[in-house]
């Protein structure tokens, strides 16, 4: 733990903004990214799932329905709306639906809030009372005092302790956000191309899924927030951790969705990596933010977490198959379902 939070505080020094969640560089090394076969076919998506059915008849029919987004839940609030505390809630943080996300939301509203409060108003009340009190009419003849030991003393010793008191959450969320995804964790890598997301899924096949802009007229028809939503979204497990995989293929783009607390930087030639676990079902909005050219604002993100046992059925309907399980399900015709795994794979 000490360890971690050195090599935190070493890492992120310039980054030790309590409110700054952007991870770099969670991999050392620079990793090879893209193989030039992905980076030239970034549309490649992953087969209709009539073709896996022609593959493996029993194995490749699925259950999967796109989730409905739950108005108010992963996504901004509308301020226009004039519901009681719509106002208010469309200038605060989005509800935090990941450990990280719920203890950097109390940081910010037990500690940080609190303390900017208490110390703007002691100053703005101490300006007033010299402003009332010391002006030169009511004080024709200036104290000429120089030093007060104890005043010193205190105004030395309270900002250390104040500064001691907000250092210790910040720290200790900083190197929460460094913390390594484990062995077991569930593999999703976000491209960044310019001007949409690929989402590749090592573990389940390699297959990728190409996700675009609805078009706003399409996203009302969904009931899904207009420029937030996606014709494909990226599905992940709910409840167990996922190793979040970011790179870039063009130039840097950044994965961020507020309501998870994730924000990650999409950089060519890097793999950046960090590990995220969504407390529970649903869908979560977000939007690319670095600043990567002219449809910069049209690549959103959209999170879809299902229950486990859902999240297969989507695995399947991509064509895709769960670690370990591709060979016991496609038994039958395991020829094939051989050959179409590999076909599905291009990055392979
Ligand atoms: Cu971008």
């Amino acid at each position: 733990m000490k360890k971690a939070i050195l090599a935190a505080l070493a890492a992120g020094l310039a980054a030790f903004a309590p409110m700054s969640v952007v991870a770099h560089a969670a991999v050392p090394a620079a990793t090879p990214i893209a193989s030039g076969a992905e980076a030239a076919a970034p549309t490649v998506a992953a087969p209709p799932a009539a073709d896996a059915a022609a593959a493996t008849p029993p194995a490749a029919v699925s259950t999967y329905v796109p989730m409905k987004p739950t108005k108010g839940k992963g996504m901004p609030t509308d301020p226009t709306t004039g519901e009681p505390g719509a106002m208010l809630k469309s200038i605060q943080f989005q509800d935090q639906y990941s450990d990280n996300g719920e203890y950097a939301l109390w940081m910010h509203n037990v500690i940080l809030m609190p303390v900017i409060t208490v110390i703007s108003l002691l100053v703005l009340g101490l300006l007033l009372y010299v402003v009332v009190r010391f002006n030169r009419r009511r004080n024709p003849v200036p104290s000429k005092t120089t030093h007060n030991t104890l005043i010193e003393v205190v105004w030395t010793i309270l900002p250390v302790i104040i500064l001691v008191i907000i250092a210790v959450p910040s720290i200790t969320l900083l190197a929460r956000q460094y913390e390594t995804a484990p062995a077991n964790a569930v593999t999703i890598k976000a491209t960044g191309y310019q001007w949409y997301w690929g989402y590749t899924y090592p573990d389940h096949g390699g297959f990728e899924v190409v996700s675009n802009m609805l078009d706003p007229a399409e996203a009302i028809k969904r009931g899904e927030p207009v420029q937030l939503a996606a014709d494909n979204r990226m599905v992940v497990p709910a409840g167990v951790p996922l190793r979040i995989q970011t790179t870039g293929s063009d130039v840097i783009h950044a994965f961020a969705v507020p309501s998870l607390w994730f924000k990650m930087d999409a950089v060519p030639g890097r793999l950046n990596e960090k590990m995220l676990t969504i407390k529970e079902p649903g869908v979560y909005y977000g939007q690319c933010s670095e600043l990567c050219g002219a449809r910069h604002a049209y690549m959103p993100i959209v999170v879809e977490a299902l229950p486990p046992a859902e999240f297969a059925e989507w695995i399947k309907a991509q064509g895709g198959a769960m670690p370990g399980a591709a060979p016991a399900a496609a038994a039958p015709a395991a020829a094939g379902a051989a050959a179409a795994a590999v076909a599905l794979a291009p990055a392979a």
